[in-house]
């Protein structure tokens, strides 16, 4: 996982955000900082402490983010995939039909650039790039700092798009109301089995992409009999970005979530 896989460091950008607040300075993605692979000699012990530490800081981020989120009646939704599953085309989607109906507001993350927080600017949806550097996952404290910048409306529906890998993201609870795992048909029906921690850790699978199936080898009942192989409480839609088949599906989910969201501070 992450916290030993050597990756991370101290190159966070979040837009708006300058690491300055007061004379505090600190530094982001502290909590991804290597513990293994640079560290020759390092005992297992004390590798694994620093994973634990690592771990409690950001869950206690994790938790402020989330009663944050519950004051305000905000349903946030963390999706998780590898890279070019679709998210950020699913999220345009999705924010272009739901924008009329509630709030919504986005968090990008990737390593570099932020090509996916401007195409759901352009939409119309306010939408915050968190750039992690050498770091291949958000945090939660990265994610406090986002919505302090964003302040996303009450009653509304929130958006984090994770940086694209299957395996780090499925360790680092954001705060969110769920992780929404999305698969391409294109990566193969193995996935669930191969990288099984993100599928355990979503309340929801979309199988994304479905207007290729005619042109693969897919077979969407053994991914999905797998997919609850490892989590028998999977929800699963079937989904097309591009052509709009399940939308209808995922708004409505997306919806009862978010009623359900706000009618707990009413
Ligand atoms: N055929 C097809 N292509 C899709 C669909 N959804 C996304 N794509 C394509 O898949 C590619 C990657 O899509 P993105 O939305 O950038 O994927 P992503 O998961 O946001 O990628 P990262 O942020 O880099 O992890 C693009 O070329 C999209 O046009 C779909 O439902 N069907
Ligand atoms: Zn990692
Ligand atoms: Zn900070
Ligand atoms: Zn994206």
């Amino acid at each position: 996982m992450c916290t030993t896989c050597g990756c991370g460091g101290s190159e966070v950008k979040i837009e708006g955000h300058d690491h300055d607040e007061g004379n505090r300075r600190h530094r982001h993605g502290d909590e991804s900082q290597p513990a293994h692979v640079h560290a020759p000699g390092m005992d297992g012990r004390r590798m694994v402490r620093i994973e634990q530490d690592i771990l409690a800081k950001n869950q206690r981020h994790a938790d402020a983010n989330r009663r944050h989120l519950a004051e305000r009646g905000i349903f946030a939704l963390n999706l998780v995939s590898s890279p070019g599953s679709g998210k950020t085309t699913l999220l345009v989607r999705t924010v272009e039909a739901l924008q009329h109906r509630l709030p919504v507001a986005v968090i990008e993350g990737d390593q570099q650039t932020a090509r996916d927080a401007e195409r759901i600017r352009a939409t119309g949806v306010t939408a915050l790039q968190i750039n992690t550097g050498k770091g291949c996952h958000l945090d939660a404290h990265m994610v406090g700092h986002a919505l302090e910048q964003l302040q996303p409306a009450v009653g509304g529906a929130l958006f984090i798009e994770n940086v694209g890998n299957l395996v780090c993201p499925a360790a680092f609870d954001l705060g969110e109301g769920h992780k929404v795992v999305v698969l391409s048909v294109t990566e193969g029906e193995d996935k669930p089995l191969k990288y099984p921690d993100m599928f355990h850790a979503a309340d929801l699978m979309l199988l994304n992409k479905v207007d290729l199936l005619p042109y693969l080898e897919f077979d969407v009942d053994v991914c999905i009999d797998y997919a609850r192989r490892i989590n028998p409480k999977l929800s699963v839609l079937q989904v097309s970005a591009i052509r709009g088949d399940g939308m209808t599906a995922w708004l409505d989910w997306i919806e009862r979530g978010a009623g359900l969201a706000s009618a707990a501070i009413r």
